[in-house]
């Protein structure tokens, strides 16, 4: 009833503000015009109770669906295709002034807040039955010029692939291997197809002139010579030095799902086989030594993404989401840079727990860095690398929160070491929270109070329609049945039989099932805490402008949702120790690969477009770890 209240008053007063818009995001506003066309279901549809009503959400959802969807299409490409044009022109101002989006973004606020108030806590779990994939048209011309190979020392081994070493009926026939490596004729823009959403009518086609590599092009940012943030110089001695990608590459069940977040993209971009050719160019590209996925659809990963990157050379680990969606999390390394000593996959779904009844994984390896030969006798710390997807739904902060801690206590357990410190940790993924919301400070502070606060605002996605939602956390977060501490630690982890660890390190932990809870353990009053020590690679503004960094960008929206983080300085007993000394527990950052601000993309059509394939950014960054002479 107050729910359908404040949308009757907030609904206008939204579109007030919505006259006041900028031209960037006319898009947003269209599609929030279109979705919002019927009130009454939205209020009922944002109020409709869970649980065992699920059923009533997904038929309000339906209708809702069924009776705004053309309007939503059409609005919504048409607003895309105008804005393209707009946010080409003022592209070189917008760079040179970007304090003038700030009026924009107020009504980006305001169009995200009520756009969403169709949205139901439980829409994710109420996407209709998984798409069959459809052969997909075959993309005639793509329109992909040359993109320079990036220079640095960072990429003095960047092999280019021969195409003749992937799987070739994937490769050598499809017109989509092209937009890292090759340079084919531009389309003469009286030749492009026109082309057109079924019930719309014809559109323009995108304009094929647009140089996606230019607007789109990344400077690799290199610290390799300064000092890092905690003071660490530059090893003077034989380092160990490597890169990593964190990239949610869009599983294209998931796309096909929620496809009318996809409708200012021709459809030629989003078939699978141009965007896995693409997505493969792009690691080629940039060639890492450790791929860290998210979103990757199990049939695809084992029928081209695994045999591909195999023939790439690197060795993959996979972990499929529980109950029935269809993607997962993968973690790849190179077999010459890296041994694995285990591999260990998280579920958080645990039955009969209503705050983890959700199908989000993670994946953790702990890998042995392999040191040149030639180094003499040297020995360099394992590196544990940890890479999860957690869940999307902006108003489960708790159930957020109760994945980081499961995922916390897993990545506690493979990188502690005997004496309470631990080996290096690169933590990544797509944690689906913002900057500075309270679970991106939890895991860079390594506590955060949240008893009372409301579940909505966890993530730092929270809009109108959150703000109706009135769940708080309460103390204990999770029940102690889970066996995690609230310092994210396993409960037994806390005492960890020594006599039967190797020396130094924790056991491999692949077959280990999750110990018994013990039945009582100190519970603190709404506060969590994790010892790991992190700090974001990213620091989520732009240098050169100042504006937001952008790693995702639904509807028009940019945001930062994935994550880099790496142990800085090591961790002995929760105490900090002195970083100089160079302890194990330390990596030192290199470089990485710069983001994008919301305006760039803007100019590129949002994301996917035809240069980048998923709905995110990749996230680079390059590393170095001390080897100490034996
Ligand atoms: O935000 V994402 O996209 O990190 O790119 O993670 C989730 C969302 C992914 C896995 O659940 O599916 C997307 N509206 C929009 N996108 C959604 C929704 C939704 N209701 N539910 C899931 N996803």
């Amino acid at each position: 009833m107050i729910a359908s209240c404040l949308c009757y008053l907030l609904l206008p007063a939204a579109r007030l503000f919505r006259a006041l818009s900028d031209a960037f995001f006319t898009c947003r506003k269209n599609a929030f015009l279109a979705k919002s066309s019927s009130p009454q279901v939205d209020g009922d549809f944002a109020m409709a109770p869970r649980g065992p009503d699920q059923e009533e959400c997904e038929g309000l959802l339906q209708q809702w669906q069924e009776e705004g969807s053309s309007q939503a299409l059409s609005t919504v490409s048409e607003g895309l295709l105008v804005d393209k044009g707009v946010a080409e022109s003022s592209l070189a101002h917008l760079m040179d002034n970007p304090g003038e989006q700030d009026a924009a973004s107020e009504d980006k606020w305001s169009s995200r807040q009520l756009s969403d108030l169709w949205a139901a806590e439980n829409l994710e779990e109420s996407f209709p039955e998984v798409l069959g994939e459809e052969p997909l048209p075959e993309v005639e011309d793509p329109m992909w010029a040359e993109v320079p190979v990036q220079t640095g020392p960072q990429y003095a081994d960047c092999a280019v692939l021969p195409v003749g070493a992937l799987a070739a009926e994937q490769w050598e026939e499809d017109p989509a291997v092209v937009a890292w490596s090759i340079a084919p004729e531009p389309v003469p823009q009286e030749e492009a197809p026109i082309w057109s959403f079924e019930g719309l009518g014809q559109l323009q086609p995108p304009p094929v002139e647009i140089p996606y590599h230019e607007i789109l092009w990344r400077e690799w940012e290199d610290f390799s010579t300064q000092p890092d943030a905690q003071g660490l110089e530059a090893g003077d001695g034989p380092q160990f030095q490597f890169t990593l990608m964190s990239y949610n590459i869009l599983a294209q069940d998931l796309m096909q799902q929620s496809s009318e977040l996809y409708l200012h993209c021709h459809p030629d971009i989003l078939s699978w086989n141009y965007r896995f050719a693409n997505l493969m160019q792009e690691f080629q590209h940039w060639d890492p030594d450790i791929l860290c996925l998210q979103e990757v659809q199990e049939d695809h990963y084992w029928q081209q993404l695994e045999p591909s990157l195999r023939m790439m050379g690197f060795t993959c680990f996979y972990k499929r989401r529980t109950g029935c969606k269809t993607d997962g999390c993968a973690v790849c390394y190179k077999p010459t840079r890296f041994r694995l000593l285990c591999a260990s996959p998280v579920e958080y779904f645990r039955p009969g727990l209503e705050l983890l009844n959700r199908d989000n994984v993670g994946l953790v390896l702990l890998l042995q860095p392999l040191v040149p030969e030639g180094l003499g006798q040297v020995s360099v710390a394992p590196l544990c690398v940890a890479n999860t997807h957690v869940l999307y739904n902006p108003r489960r902060g708790d159930v957020k929160l109760a994945q980081m801690a499961i995922f916390l206590a897993e990545v506690d357990k493979v990188a502690r070491l005997s004496d309470g410190s631990h080996c290096p940790i690169i933590l990544c993924g797509d944690l689906n929270s913002v900057p500075d919301s309270p679970l991106y400070n939890f895991i860079r502070d390594g506590e955060l109070q949240y008893h009372g606060m409301p579940a909505w605002k966890v993530s730092g996605q929270e809009d109108f329609s959150h703000q109706l939602y009135q769940r708080k956390l309460q103390a204990p977060l999770w029940p102690s049945s889970l066996g995690i501490t609230d310092c994210c630690q396993y409960v037994t982890s806390c005492h960890p039989k020594r006599s039967e660890r190797p020396a130094g390190w924790a056991e491999p932990v692949i077959e280990e099932d999750i110990p018994e809870p013990e039945p009582d353990f100190p519970r603190t009053v709404g506060t969590i805490q994790h010892c790991l020590h992190l700090t974001s690679v990213y620091t989520h503004f732009l240098p050169q402008h100042g504006r937001p960094e952008v790693t995702t960008m639904p509807l028009g929206l940019g945001m930062t949702v994935d994550y880099i983080f790496f142990s800085a300085e090591s961790c002995k007993n929760g105490n900090r120790t002195d970083r100089r000394l160079g302890h194990d527990g330390t990596l030192k950052l290199l470089g990485r690969l710069s983001l994008l601000s919301e305006e760039i993309l803007w100019a590129a059509n949002g994301l996917p477009n035809p240069f980048c394939s998923s709905d995110h950014l990749c996230l680079l960054a390059s590393f170095e770890m001390e080897v100490t002479a034996l």
